[in-house]
């Protein structure tokens, strides 16, 4: 790929969220989120950490936008806290919290980067989630009239726009499996949730859309490629159901107006579902979700190897014993990103797409000369845009990349002990600190492509 040339529109840019970087969690009106909630029982989060302060981001955002303009990037991926402006979860918005995200956007803009706001990276209000969460039809008219505060504040200066970040992990994680808030373990009303998630993403779209006509919505879904531990039929059977699960029960909906059968049928043997009409499925709602995307977000990080596991059904296994591993315990596996892109444009059609997260958590060694050297993040960063620019090459209508993620960050469960940034922070003092792959980052922007890679 020496003469390898990205779109000449192609953006290039770093992604945050709200709850992981801001802060501030009870400043200036901003209401309690799941997420403070969760965060504050013992054992749910790795090292105890709260997000209550975190990067600092909601005092130090001036300083974080000169750190974007010297990145050079062209977008920034970032989402306004649903707990900020809607601190009760409905009647008016807390114009302070809008305050703060109008001052953003206006340095965005004049430092030319486009902002790219995500509306839900997972910090629903606390009051919300007592009336019921995700799993309450509710939610959706509630996430709509969220939207509508934020566009009609912003609308006139944001183009692009993600309604959820990873609906998937809001669902499953967060509803069945009990590892991220609210911290359910119930798989019925994962479902519901889920379905929740796609029907609100439909109606915060048009309330988008009727606001800011020229608005970009999408959605940013998580994608791993599955592949099977053995050729055996039961793993290959259970790589089929893993891609159902995870994959298509997002994107067909989303994409195709229906839930996938065979996946209705699996919820079914799980005893997840009484039949494959589930009855929150209501009439038109599948037309809703399918409203007509600008584009797709596409976050990755690793494949998923797959075995059948009790009843067949699919477990993530170890790839092979001396895979690379990140510090999430997560293969890296650039080839996955060039598979995950070229198989969304083949299935679902020329649909624009952007990587909206990709990145590394690795242990870095304390700064030395004002510098913290993290030559694997590079390794892992270089290999995967490689990889990126390889399904262009192929024909996949890429738009843009994002790192995961500008600062190192509340990593959720993890709290402070997984470290993805491009700068660190120090959490006692909020100080940042660029790493090597800051450097290398802004050279590769500035190149407008990585040089020397792979052939195609
Ligand atoms: O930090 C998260 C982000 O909030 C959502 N996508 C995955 C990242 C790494 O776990």
């Amino acid at each position: 790929m020496a003469n390898f040339h990205l779109p000449k529109d192609f953006i290039w840019g770093v992604a945050t969220s709200a709850q992981q970087i801001e802060g501030a969690a009870d400043r200036d009106g901003r209401g309690e989120s799941i997420w403070d909630r969760f965060a504050a029982v013992p054992g749910n989060v790795e090292d105890g950490s709260r997000p209550d302060a975190t990067c600092r981001h909601y005092d130090l955002w001036h300083e974080d936008v000169q750190r974007l303009r010297w990145l050079g990037v062209g977008g920034y991926r970032f989402s306004t806290s649903w707990s900020r402006v809607m601190p009760t979860g409905s009647g008016a918005p807390n114009v302070t919290g809008l305050d703060f995200y109008d001052r953003l956007v206006d340095a965005l803009r004049a430092a030319d980067i486009e902002p790219f706001l995500t509306l839900n990276h997972w910090d629903m209000p606390q009051a919300l989630q007592e009336r019921g969460g995700w799993p309450s039809r509710d939610t959706c008219a509630a996430f709509a009239q969220y939207a509508a505060a934020v566009c009609e504040r912003l609308g006139d200066r944001v183009r692009y726009w993600v309604t959820h970040n990873e609906p998937w992990c809001v669902a499953t994680l967060g509803h069945a499996e009990g590892v991220h808030a609210p911290g359910l373990r119930d798989p019925r009303a994962a479902l519901q949730a889920g379905h929740h998630l796609l029907l609100s993403h439909g109606l915060a779209t048009e309330a988008i859309r009727s606001r800011a006509p020229d608005a970009q919505v999408g959605i940013v879904t998580i994608v791993s490629p599955a592949h099977p531990a053995s050729t055996s039929e039961a793993d290959r059977d259970a790589v089929q159901q893993f891609d159902g699960l995870f994959h298509r029960w997002y994107l067909d909906p989303l994409l195709r107006g229906r839930y996938p059968e065979d996946a209705l049928r699996d919820h079914v043997r799980r005893g997840h579902l009484e039949s494959v009409d589930p009855p929150f499925v209501r009439s038109g709602d599948l037309d809703r979700i399918r409203v007509p995307l600008d584009y797709l977000g596409v976050n990755y990080y690793s494949r998923t190897v797959v075995a059948a596991g009790p009843e067949g059904h699919p477990r993530a296994v170890r790839a092979a014993p001396r895979e690379e591993l990140t510090e999430m315990g997560w293969e890296v596996y650039p080839p996955g990103l060039t598979e995950a892109l070229e198989r969304i444009t083949c299935d679902y059609g020329d649909l624009p797409l952007y990587i909206t997260e990709n990145g590394a958590a690795f242990v870095d060694p304390a700064a030395s000369a004002g510098r913290i050297s993290d030559p694997r993040r590079v390794a892992y960063l270089r290999e995967h845009l490689i990889a990126a620019q390889r399904a262009i090459a192929r024909g996949v209508p890429l738009r843009g990349y994002f790192a995961w993620s500008l600062l190192d960050n509340f990593e959720w469960s993890h709290g402070f002990t997984k470290r993805f940034g491009l700068f660190g922070v120090d959490f006692a003092t909020g100080e940042r600190i660029p790493k090597e792959s800051a450097d290398w980052y802004r050279d590769t922007v500035a190149a407008g492509a990585v040089v020397n890679g792979a052939e195609t």
